[in-house]
C-alpha cells in the first residue's frame, strides 16, 4: 500500500465534459450505463486510465464500436489508442444489497442511496474519479414503481414515465458541471415535506425534505433551519442558491453526518429528525448546524471545489467556519465558542499529539477517508477564523467576494484561497500561510518579571513548536493572540508597545515581549481571548489571579477559561495527592464567583462544567489514567459539596415551563442539567433525579436525569433506563442515547453489558449509528472500562474492529482512534495498547483505512 503525495499532483491527461448515466435498479444486480464525452488534455499519446472498483464490466465501446484494446485491474481500466475526443460507453453491474461499506451505491432498509465522496463514484462505474474533472450530468433512473415511488438525482427533473413491467423512470439534469464526488442518487418510499424559499433576487426555490414514513413532523424543524441558513448566507456573504430545487433526504444508514451532493443532500437521519419528545436541545442545535453546513457547501465546495483531495480543508475548514458563524448568530456567541474550543482541546489536540498528526492540508495519504478529521475540519476552521480576525469583518467579506470572482466554477487550492484573501485587503498573509503546511499544536508560555527600580513588568511570550510524528522540522507560526491586561484593582492597563490592534498581539517569533512601566507589579495578563488561535497556553498565573480574571476580564470566553484553568490546577493537586492545596481561599473564591453570577445563566452553566478527562490529558504526559480520573471525580465531588446550597438555588431558579427550543430556555435547561450532574454526586440527590425524570416533557430533561442517575447509583440508573427503553424500544434513533448511556457507564461488568447491548433486537452492526452508540461511546468515553488495567477494554475494541473492518472499513477506522492515541499514557499502558494494535496489523485482510492508522500508530 503506497501513499499518494500532495507534491505529485498532475493535471489530468483527459477530461470528461458530459455524462449520461442510466440506472436500472435491482437489489443485487443494478445495471449502470454510462456515456461519457471524453477529450484529451494537451498533446500526448497516453492511454486513458479510469478508476473503478468492485465492478462487473459488461460492455465497453468507443464511438460506437466495441473496444478491443483495454486492460482491467482491481482498481481500474486502461483503454489504449483512444482518439482525441470521443464518446465512451460503459455498461457495468453493481450489487447494492451486498454493499455493507456504505460507499458507492447501497441498499439499506429498502432505500437505494449513494455516497461518493471522496472516492466512491468509482464503485458505481469506471470514471476519472478526481475532483478536478468537472462534467455536466444527466441521470435516468428506472426502478420498481410500488416500492420506489421516489427516485432522485442532482439538479432538475426533466421527464418521467411508466413502463409496462411495473417499473417507472425519471430523467434528471444538473446544469452545473461538477466532480463525480458530488453525484447522488436516492430511491425509496418516503414522507415528504415541501416549502418554497424566495431568494434575495426574487427567484423561487422549491424545498423538498424526504424522511422515513411516519416521521413527517420530526422534519419540520430541519426545513425551517434550512430557510434560516439560506437567508443568512445571502445577508452575510451575498450568496444565493442557484438551482430551482433543493432536496434533502434523511436515511438511517450513513457513515457520517451528511453529504452536500449538488441540489440533493443526503443526511444521516440523526441530523434531520428532531422534536421535543425525541430530541435534546443539543440535537436541535446539531440539526440546524449540519443543515446549514451542507447548504453552505453549495458555494464553498460545489461552485468552487477542490483541485485534489489534499486541499480538502479548502472547502471543509471554510464551511465549518461558516456554519459556526451561523450557529453563533442563531443562538449565542459564547456557548458556541466554548463548544468549538472543547472539540479542539479534547479531540484535535489529541490528534496532533498522535501518530496521525497532519497539517490541515495533508502531504501524504493512503486512504482519503481517513482525512475527514478534526484537524482538517475544526483546526481548518480555526485557521479561517484567524484570517477573519486579522482581516476584520469587512476585509474578510471582500476576500470572499474576490475568491468567488476569481474561482467560480473551478477546482482550486488552499493557496488560491489565501491569495484571494490577501489581494482583497493588502494584508500580507505570507507567514500566516504556514498554518496550512505545519502540523502540531503550538505551545505558548507566558511569564512575567518585575523590575522594582524601573517599575516595569515584562511579559514574555515564548512560542514552541515541538516535532510531531509526521514532521520533525518546525518553524515559528504567525499567531494572533487576543490579550487584555488587568491590574490589582481590576482596571485595564495597556502595554508600552503598540499592538496589531486593540487587544490583539501578533506572536510570530520564538519570543515576544511587552512591558508595562509605572503601573505597579500586579498585572494579570488575560491571554488567548475568544481562543484567538488553536494553541496551548501555559502561564504563571496563580489561583487568585484566575479568580481575578473571572471577575474583571472583558472577554467572556476568557472568564470561562479562567475557571477551567483553575479547575485544571485544582485537579492537579488532587492528582498529586495534595488535595489540601485546594484551600479555603480557593473554595471561597469559587463560591463567590458562582454567587456573583447567578443571573448570568449562560456563563454560569458553562463554568460549572469540570474539564473532561480527555481535555485534562492534553496538558499532561506519562498519565496514570485511573489516578487522573479519580482525581477529577474527587474534585468534582468536592465542588458539589462546597457549592451545594448555591447549586440547589440554581437548579430551582432554572426550571422552564412549556418546552420551546429557544435560546433563553436552552441556557436554563443547560444550566439546570449541569447542576443536576454535580448534585448527583451527593448522596441525597436521588429523589430530585427521579422527580425530574418523571416530570420531564422533553428529551433534554429526560436525558439530564438519566446522566445524573448514571453518576448517582446503579440501581436507580437501571430502573430509569428500563423505563426509558420501554417507551422508546421501537425508535432506534432515540434508543441510541440509551445504548450510549449504557456503554459509558463505569461499572465492573461493562464488557458483559456490551455483549448484552450487541444482542439487543435494535442493535445492528450494519448500522453505523448503532455501532457508534455502543462501541464508539465505550472506546471514546468510558474511561475506566476502556482503560481497564488488564487490557480487556482494548482487547474488546480490537476484537470488534477485526469483525467490523470486513464490512465497513470507514466506520472501523474512526473507532480505532482511541487505541492509536496512547502517547499521553504511562509506558505499561502504552504497551497494552500497542499489543492490540499489533493484533490488528497481523490481519492480512486489513482494509487500507485501518492499515494506514494502525501502521502509523505502531511506527
Ligand atoms: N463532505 C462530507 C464528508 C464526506 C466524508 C467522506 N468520507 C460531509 C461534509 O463535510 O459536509
Ligand atoms: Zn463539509
Amino acid at each position: 500500500l503506497v501513499a499518494k503525495r500532495r507534491d505529485d499532483y498532475r493535471a489530468p491527461d483527459f477530461t470528461i465534459t458530459d455524462v449520461a448515466l442510466d440506472f436500472v435498479l435491482a437489489p443485487d444486480s443494478t445495471r449502470v450505463t454510462s456515456e461519457l464525452k471524453v477529450s484529451r488534455q494537451g498533446s500526448h499519446s497516453k492511454s486513458l486510465y479510469l478508476d473503478g472498483e468492485q465492478l462487473t464490466l459488461l460492455e465497453l465501446s468507443v464511438d460506437g464500436s466495441a473496444a478491443q484494446d483495454y486492460q482491467q485491474t482491481e482498481s481500474g481500466l486502461t483503454i489504449n489508442n483512444v482518439p482525441d475526443t470521443f464518446t465512451l460507453r460503459i455498461v457495468t453491474e453493481v450489487n447494492p444489497a451486498d454493499n455493507k461499506a456504505l460507499e458507492g451505491l447501497y441498499l439499506s432498509n429498502g432505500v437505494y442511496c449513494t455516497q461518493c465522496e471522496a472516492e466512491g463514484f468509482r464503485r458505481i462505474t469506471y470514471y476519472l474519479d478526481r475532483p478536478d474533472v468537472l462534467a455536466k450530468f444527466t441521470v435516468k433512473i428506472t426502478g420498481d414503481k410500488a416500492s420506489l415511488p421516489t427516485m432522485l438525482a442532482n439538479g432538475n427533473p426533466l421527464e418521467s414515465g411508466a413502463n409496462d413491467d411495473g417499473t417507472h423512470w425519471i430523467l434528471w439534469q444538473d446544469p452545473f458541471p461538477k466532480p463525480a464526488y458530488l453525484f447522488a442518487l436516492v430511491a425509496g418510499d418516503f414522507d415528504q415535506l415541501t416549502d418554497t424559499f424566495t431568494t434575495q433576487s426574487g427567484k423561487s426555490v422549491a424545498l423538498e425534505l424526504y424522511v422515513d414514513k411516519g416521521k413527517r413532523s420530526r422534519g419540520e424543524f430541519a426545513l425551517e433551519a434550512l430557510k434560516r441558513a439560506m437567508r443568512w448566507d445571502e445577508e452575510t456573504f451575498g450568496l444565493e442558491y442557484d438551482l430551482d430545487i433543493y432536496m434533502i433526504v434523511a436515511v438511517d444508514f450513513f457513515n457520517m453526518g451528511a453529504m452536500e451532493n449538488k441540489g440533493l443532500n443526503v443526511f444521516n437521519s440523526k441530523f434531520v429528525l428532531a422534536d421535543q419528545d425525541s430530541a435534546t436541545d443539543e440535537d436541535f442545535f446539531n440539526v440546524e448546524s449540519v443543515i446549514a453546513h451542507e447548504y453552505f457547501h453549495n458555494w464553498t465546495g460545489n461552485r468552487v471545489t477542490c483541485r485534489d483531495w489534499f486541499q480538502l480543508s479548502l472547502k471543509e475548514g471554510l464551511t465549518v467556519f461558516r456554519d459556526q458563524q451561523f450557529s453563533s448568530d442563531m443562538t449565542s456567541p459564547l456557548s458556541n465558542r466554548i463548544k468549538q474550543v472543547r472539540v479542539m482541546r479534547e479531540h484535535q489536540f489529541a490528534e496532533d499529539a498522535s501518530a496521525m498528526s497532519h497539517p490541515i492540508r495533508p502531504d501524504e495519504v493512503i486512504e482519503m477517508n481517513n482525512f475527514y478529521t478534526v484537524t482538517v475540519y475544526d483546526k481548518g476552521a480555526e485557521v479561517i477564523r484567524m484570517m477573519h480576525t486579522l482581516l476584520g469583518v469587512d476585509g474578510f467579506r471582500a476576500g470572499m467576494d474576490e475568491y468567488f470572482r476569481r474561482h467560480d466554477g473551478q477546482a482550486v487550492t488552499c493557496d488560491d484561497f489565501v491569495s484571494a484573501m490577501q489581494s482583497a485587503t493588502d494584508i500580507d498573509l505570507g507567514h500566516f500561510a504556514r498554518w496550512y503546511s505545519q502540523s502540531g499544536t503550538p505551545q505558548l508560555a507566558l511569564a512575567r518579571a518585575y523590575n522594582e527600580q524601573t517599575d516595569t513588568v515584562t511579559v514574555t511570550i515564548t512560542q514552541r513548536n515541538a516535532p510531531t510524528a509526521d514532521q520533525t522540522e518546525k518553524a515559528a507560526l504567525f499567531i494572533p493572540l487576543q490579550i487584555e491586561f488587568i491590574d490589582a484593582t481590576g482596571q485595564h492597563v495597556t502595554p508600552d508597545q503598540a499592538m496589531y490592534a486593540d487587544n490583539l498581539l501578533i506572536v510570530d517569533k520564538d519570543t515576544t515581549t511587552l512591558t508595562f512601566t509605572g503601573k505597579g507589579s500586579a498585572i494579570t495578563p488575560v491571554a488567548l481571548g475568544n481562543f484567538s488561535a488553536p494553541v496551548k497556553l501555559t502561564s504563571d498565573l496563580t489561583p487568585a489571579e484566575w479568580l481575578h480574571t473571572f471577575r474583571f476580564a472583558n472577554d467572556a470566553f476568557s472568564r470561562w477559561d479562567a475557571i477551567q484553568q483553575l479547575y485544571n490546577w485544582c485537579i492537579e493537586q488532587y492528582y498529586q495527592q495534595q488535595p489540601h492545596a485546594v484551600d479555603e481561599n480557593i473554595w471561597q473564591g469559587l463560591y463567590q464567583a458562582v454567587e456573583a453570577s447567578l443571573q448570568e445563566t449562560e456563563i454560569l452553566g458553562e463554568c460549572l462544567v469540570v474539564p473532561s478527562f480527555e481535555t485534562l490529558c492534553q496538558s499532561r504526559s506519562n498519565i496514570d489514567v485511573h489516578a487522573l480520573n479519580t482525581a477529577r471525580k474527587a474534585f468534582s465531588e468536592a465542588l458539589a459539596e462546597q457549592l451545594a446550597d448555591l447549586l440547589l438555588t440554581i437548579y430551582q431558579a432554572n426550571q422552564t415551563d412549556a418546552y420551546d427550543y429557544q435560546p433563553e430556555q436552552v441556557r436554563a435547561r443547560r444550566c439546570k442539567n449541569v447542576v443536576l450532574g454535580l448534585l448527583a454526586q451527593l448522596p441525597e440527590c436521588k429523589d430530585r433525579i427521579i422527580a425530574q425524570f418523571e416530570a420531564s416533557d422533553n428529551m433534554t430533561d429526560t436525558l439530564g436525569a438519566l446522566k445524573a442517575a448514571q453518576h448517582h447509583d446503579l440501581v436507580l440508573f437501571s430502573n430509569l433506563m428500563n423505563s426509558f427503553e420501554q417507551r422508546w424500544h421501537d425508535d432506534p434513533l432515540v434508543l441510541d442515547k440509551w445504548f450510549s448511556l449504557h456503554a459509558t457507564c463505569e461499572r465492573g461488568d461493562i464488557l458483559a453489558q456490551l455483549t448484552l447491548l450487541r444482542q439487543h433486537p435494535q442493535f445492528s452492526q450494519q448500522n453505523p449509528n448503532r455501532v457508534r452508540a455502543v462501541v464508539g461511546s465505550f472506546a471514546f468515553y468510558n474511561t475506566t472500562g476502556f482503560h481497564a488495567d488488564d487490557g480487556s477494554g482494548y482487547r474488546f475494541l480490537t476484537d470488534y474492529l477485526l469483525e467490523l473492518d470486513k464490512q465497513n472499513p470507514q466506520v472501523a477506522s474512526r473507532l480505532v482512534t482511541p487505541l492509536t492515541q496512547w502517547q499521553h499514557y504511562s509506558s505499561t499502558r502504552q504497551d497494552l495498547m500497542k499489543r492490540q494494535l499489533a493484533r490488528l496489523l497481523e490481519d492480512s485482510g486489513l482494509s487500507k483505512d485501518l492499515y494506514e492508522k494502525v501502521s502509523k500508530a505502531l511506527a
